[in-house]
């Protein structure tokens, strides 16, 4: 049966139907890219965990394949929860939590999380091989192994949490089935979360980048605004040993809806992140149309001269692009322009001129539920989304750039949006539930003049 078109993506990987979450196991293996995800087929709700699976040849274009692991225990007869995929050789192995509970699921007493491996030649059917990492002793929440290779020895980090306090654990092995303890590699400071999920580890430039998905940071500010976050620390390790980080955790995307994001290496080496264009407070109004979740567009990450991390839609979206529509416009006088009628799936490009702009508020607008706009006051780049209808309401933000030069890559797709500013400087992400006559771009200023160097738009999904 046709799956209702009002909001399922037409560039984003979506599971055809039911639940998807977090993206698993991404890798590149015999000419293809891997997508596995957190995934529920028998309804739109999170459920018993399975691995949905996607490849690709190109990052945007995806083939369904059929579903990679299904928790039939005994290790993970709960579920399959997330992990990640190295190539071993003519293999391709995944390592995932093997989630079980014994006696009742309502308490965390009764919760063991176990790491487990499987494997497969043909990179579509997996041989499940039970337990590698058992639950180390007083622990309950121990969860998503990541895997990388360096040097003669498999490195594993797993997110963990020991009381009220985050960490990682670090384990190593020869041959991915036997492992060892490696003790804490980096763990909670104060405030910095109960439970850290989803830890990813690379380097990055001159540096280390512990990338994790902490929960229970509060909210302070413009900071930490979503229930969970997802962020990174910078610093320096030897194989074998604790991490050491230098400054603190800082956000990746400043968007509503963006969430355990996972790192792979292309094979020309850029390190590429895709993460959930959800979270878990969501209400996500497209479980009434059977699905729910969609990853992001992959995003490449580098390092900027002050150590901050950058990151930009992959090269490969360009593909995407139909043609290109300039916008009517250059400057606007308190006065809101059409662009396009019925968006559904776009990349806008706008540089405003900040010095030269003096409005109040100017940006764009996709019908009536969603603004991108400058706070010219507040000296703040904002998102507003107002769906009241879906419980849908509120902002977030980031600080204007301090050169004169505002260029926002924004793109949509049915129902999301993914905001890249001044070429991968900030990221805001969310998602949006316009109905069909709401899909209207326009570009207004507010009390004032707003200036444009460029404004246009490539229609997407070529
Ligand atoms: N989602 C998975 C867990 C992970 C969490 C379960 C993060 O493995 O910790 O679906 O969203």
């Amino acid at each position: 049966s046709a799956i209702n078109p009002r909001w399922y993506p037409r560039y984003h990987l979506a599971a055809r139907a039911g639940w998807m979450n977090d993206p698993n196991g991404l890798v590149w293996f015999d000419g293809w890219y891997h997508a596995f995800y957190q995934h529920h087929p028998y309804s739109p709700q999170w459920g018993p965990m399975h691995w949905g699976h996607a490849r690709s040849k190109d990052l945007v274009h995806w083939e369904h394949l059929p579903v990679a692991l299904a928790p039939e225990g005994p290790a993970d007869k709960d579920g399959c929860f997330s992990g990640s995929a190295v190539v071993d050789g003519d293999t391709l192995a995944l390592i995932y939590t093997g989630h079980k509970f014994h006696g009742s699921a309502d308490t965390d007493d009764n919760l063991y999380q176990v790491q487990c491996l499987a494997s497969s030649c043909d990179g579509i059917h997996f041989e499940r091989h039970g337990m590698v990492i058992d639950t180390p002793p007083g622990l309950h929440h121990f969860r998503d192994p990541k895997v990388w290779r360096e040097g003669e020895f498999w490195y594993m980090v797993v997110g963990s949490r020991v009381e009220n306090t985050g960490q990682v654990r670090l384990y190593r092995s020869t041959d991915l089935r036997e492992w060892h303890d490696k003790g804490i590699f980096a763990e909670a400071d104060e405030g910095m979360g109960f439970m850290w999920e989803c830890p990813d580890f690379f380097t990055l430039g001159d540096k280390r980048v512990l990338m994790f998905s902490p929960q229970g940071m509060a909210a302070e500010g413009y900071h930490h605004r979503n229930l969970f976050q997802s962020g990174y620390l910078l610093g320096e390790w030897q194989p074998g040993q604790p991490f050491t980080h230098n400054g603190e955790f800082i956000e990746l995307d400043h968007g509503h809806d963006f969430y355990a994001p996972q790192s792979f290496l292309t094979p020309d080496n850029r390190r590429i992140v895709i993460g959930w264009l959800a979270m878990w407070e969501s209400p996500m109004p497209e479980q009434q149309d059977g699905w729910a979740g969609m990853l992001s567009l992959p995003r490449e990450l580098s390092l900027d001269d002050n150590h901050r991390v950058k990151m930009k839609p992959a090269d490969e979206v360009t593909a995407l692009r139909g043609s290109y529509y300039p916008a009517p416009v250059r400057d606007l006088n308190n006065q809101k322009v059409l662009v396009t009628a019925n968006a559904e799936a776009v990349e806008v490009q706008l540089a405003w001129d900040l010095s030269a702009s003096t409005a109040e508020q100017f940006g764009m607008a996709l019908g009536d539920g969603l603004r991108i706009y400058v706070d010219n006051q507040a000296q703040r780049l904002v998102v507003e989304r107002s769906y009241p209808k879906y419980s849908l309401e509120g902002t977030r933000s980031i600080p204007l750039p301090a050169n004169s030069l505002l260029s926002l890559r924004i793109f949509i797709d049915r129902s999301s949006v993914e905001v890249f500013v001044n070429d991968g400087d900030a990221c805001l992400s969310s998602r949006i539930y316009p109905q069909p006559d709401q899909r209207d771009i326009s570009l207004f200023a507010n009390h004032g003049i707003a200036s444009l160097q460029d404004a246009g738009y490539w229609s997407l999904d070529k």
